[in-house]
């Protein structure tokens, strides 16, 4: 039995990377520094595999930035409209196509550069984890054209520990790209420089190469399907071991496509695939290898040993060929290591494990399998036994009242109490908006003196009075700011907020935080997911005082900010003992108490954001239902609450909800803002010929970027938008929250869009 895993955090224990990226950006170091930091944490990451017992150390799941845009550089596709010169290394060449490149000579060449705009970030499958999407075109071709890959090989080898390369594979490759209708025909062009990749790496010595084909556990066309026969049968030929790996999601009908490919071994999910463990022992032919990924390389719960070695048990009897046991997927998604929570009370932190942990757990389970009767296997499984029986035992996780409330929902709970027609001429009367209404997404910017308190407290140098005042200070000059511009509806700015999650989480019981579980979200950034660990209720209302401050200041209405059940459960660490759904419904209780709260306070409109809402889609078609039947109603009980005359917003970004606008409208929020400005409005089509039924805010300038619109730029954008949805439906707002932004540019850029509305107004009248 041998050990691997998929991948490895990169980012570094402490956020080394992150560090090093960041201050090479701002010219602090060169590349020769960055190089040296990267070089630094492969040897550690690689070291801690082999210290655990691994029979192979994972090179080629290292990337600076992206694995995707490392993979773009290594066959040698880079978009040709960055038109990058001669004098432009790989590593600037790498950083653009990831950050983008303004028309500014940035690089220091001398020649004037067009402004190239970065390559789009996505999620990768159904993780928290942004991708850059490579571009194809008919013309694009391909060469091995970076020496990146072969020099990480050849660090690990000189470390003398032994390699296992990860590729992506061609296909998912190709999946994963953008700007081409039929992608499969670059697949001929691309099999060559795979099959060259693969035999340098078969001239250095690598042992195994495991080729990741993630897309085996979607819903593929007939012509994907099909490809992977020819396609596996051309990489085979360079000789080079390979391991096929797909994670995230069951085979289901590409089972036996995926355990008859001419390749040496098969990596399966063992977590969310478990239920066909069996099926594939049956099918993989015994002279390969299979690797289960028995340990979820996708949450933070330590293993339940005996349940695990029940599951292999069968696969073991069934195979006399190798067996290799692995995480179900890359630790990517994990945060590196409990050793620095000592902050965590010792029940809860026996109950976790994280990359470094799970490392061990599969030593561990080797070792039980090979070794059962040896006594120190016995006394570690007796450990592990006593903290799952723990954690299922645990009164703490399990909350009595909160389960009676979940039983005692009803339907009604989910319906506001009048029909959208008949609340919004209640709002209108309470409120008394004009036409175009213009409003912001909720955050204001995050400025160093308010990072410098929040940072002050944490440390304790700031007492809860002194931060209280300071917050208070930046909510009045947000309200401030905000009746000079002319805005209709205003927002408090969340200055005291640190993450949409995390300041909820914080404030709720069932949920825990961690010192130091950062994960990668993209390139430098990483967020520090809640563990929502036991039966989720609300203590006391969280945001009501600070909405109440921010109404008193002003005239105007104010939003009382809250982020979505669907949202909170997406972005955090979910327990595993109970059904995500039913997590979800014990969320949207308690933030339905605060909706309640913030009602009764005097607050006339509450936003509950759901950015999440899409990327919360299951994988496989067949379970988008089920899943969007669950989360609509976990937002529709939040909101349900709400009075007819008290008007709901929600909020969305990351575009693509065409295929779920039925579910989008049947959240029934009064008003729904959504990120269209990028797409130009294209996105506003789905809406209008959906006939959407609410009101409804298209972003009309793109906040993710610094460049501040023009008044005719935001008008124009609105009359693309009126010629798909009815005037009296339409909002003015952003495109998404400006707390990344500065004060200066937002207050042009808003000024600029409360001249649009007006003159919008103004034709109208
Ligand atoms: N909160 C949480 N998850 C998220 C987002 C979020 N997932 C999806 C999306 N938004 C990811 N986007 C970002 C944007 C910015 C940052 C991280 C993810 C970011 N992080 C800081 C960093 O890495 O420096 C750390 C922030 C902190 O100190 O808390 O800037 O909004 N939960
Ligand atoms: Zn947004």
């Amino acid at each position: 039995i041998s050990l691997h895993i998929p991948g490895f955090p990169r980012i570094g224990a402490q956020r080394e990377l992150k560090f090093a990226l960041e201050a090479h950006w701002c010219g602090e170091t060169d590349p020769v520094q960055l190089a040296a930091t990267a070089a630094t944490l492969r040897a550690r990451h690689w070291a801690a595999q082999r210290d655990a017992g691994l029979d192979f150390v994972t090179v080629g799941d290292f990337a600076l930035y992206d694995g995707v845009a490392n993979h773009i550089q290594l066959l040698g596709c880079e978009p040709a409209r960055f038109a990058f010169g001669a004098s432009e290394t790989p590593l600037q060449r790498y950083f653009i196509m990831a950050r983008g490149r303004s028309g500014r000579d940035e690089c220091g060449c001398g020649s004037a550069h067009s402004a190239s705009p970065a390559l789009e970030m996505t999620k990768w499958f159904d993780t928290n984890y942004h991708y850059l999407v490579p571009e194809f075109t008919d013309a694009t071709e391909f060469t091995v054209a970076s020496e990146r890959l072969f020099d990480e090989v050849a660090e690990a080898q000189a470390l003398g520990h032994a390699v296992k390369v990860a590729l992506i594979g061609p296909l998912t490759f190709l999946w994963l790209g953008k700007g081409m209708d039929h992608k499969l025909a670059l697949l001929e062009r691309l099999l060559p420089v795979y099959g060259a990749i693969l035999a340098r790496l078969k001239a250095m010595g690598v042992a195994w190469v495991q080729v990741d084909e993630p897309i085996l556990g979607l819903d593929l066309p007939a012509a994907w399907r099909n490809a992977f026969e020819p396609t596996y049968w051309q990489l085979n030929q360079a000789g080079t071991p390979l391991l096929l790996a797909t994670y995230f999601s069951p085979l289901e009908e590409n089972l036996s496509l995926a355990c008859r490919l001419p390749v040496a071994g098969l990596h399966v999910d063992g977590v969310r695939a478990a239920h066909e463990l069996i099926n594939v022992a049956d099918w993989l032919p015994a002279h390969k290898v299979l690797s289960v990924g028995i340990v979820d390389g996708r949450n933070i719960w330590r293993t339940d040993l005996d349940s695990a070695l029940s599951q292999l048990a069968p696969v073991l009897d069934k195979r006399a060929g190798a067996l290799w046991l692995s995480t179900s997927c890359s630790l990517l998604h994990v945060p590196y290591s409990l050793a620095p929570e000592s902050g965590l009370d010792s029940e809860l932190n026996n109950w976790l494990a994280f990359a470094l942990e799970k490392l061990d757990e599969l030593a561990l389970l080797r070792a039980a399998l090979v070794t059962p009767e040896d006594a120190a296997v016995q006394a570690a499984l007796a450990s592990f036994r006593q903290a799952i029986a723990g954690r299922r035992a645990s009164k703490r996780v399990h909350n009595a009242a909160v389960a009676a409330r979940l039983a005692a929902l009803t339907d009604e709970a989910a319906n506001r109490p009048a029909p959208f027609a008949e609340r919004r001429v209640l709002q209108q009367i309470r409120l008394n908006l004009p036409a175009f209404p213009t409003t912001t997404i909720g955050s204001f910017p995050q400025t160093p003196q308010i990072r410098a308190a929040r940072a002050a407290r944490r440390r304790r140098e700031l007492d809860e009075v002194a931060y209280a005042k300071a917050m208070r200070a930046e909510i009045a000059h947000a309200i401030g700011q905000q009746e000079l511009l002319g805005l209709d509806v205003l927002v408090h700015g969340e200055a005291e907020r640190n993450d949409m999650v995390e300041y909820f989480g914080e404030q709720l019981d069932g949920f825990a935080f961690t010192a130091n579980g950062w994960v990668q979200s993209y390139g430098s950034r990483c967020v520090k997911p809640p563990v929502i660990w036991g039966d989720v209720s609300r203590p006391a209302p969280m945001t009501v005082d600070w909405a109440v401050y921010a109404q008193g200041l002003t005239e105007r209405p104010v939003k009382g900010m809250l982020t979505g059940p669907i949202t909170i459960l997406q972005w955090s660490f979910v327990r595993d003992d109970q059904p995500r759904a039913d997590t979800a419904m014990q969320i949207a209780l308690a933030m339905r108490d605060e909706v309640a709260d913030l009602e009764a306070a005097g607050i006339a409109i509450v936003q509950i954001d759901e950015p999440a809402l899409r990327e919360g889609l299951p994988l496989r078609r067949a379970r988008h239902a089920p899943y969007l039947d669950w989360a609509v109603r976990a937002f529709r009980v939040t909101a349900g609450v709400a009075g007819a005359a008290t008007q709901i917003h929600t909020h969305m970004c990351y575009a693509e909800f065409n295929d779920i606008l039925p579910q989008i409208a049947a959240l029934d929020a009064d008003v729904i803002t959504i990120e269209t400005s990028r797409s130009a409005m294209a996105l506003l089509e789905g809406f209008g010929d959906f006939q959407y039924p609410n009101d409804i805010g298209p972003g009309v300038y793109d906040i993710h970027s610094p460049r501040v619109p023009d008044r005719r730029e935001m008008v124009a954008l609105l009359k693309k938008a009126q010629a798909v949805i009815p005037a009296r439906q339409l909002w003015v707002n952003p495109d998404c929250g400006l707390k990344t932004r500065g004060w200066e540019e937002t207050a042009t850029a808003l000024r600029n869009m409360v001249a649009a509305a007006r003159e919008l107004r103004q034709e109208a009248a």
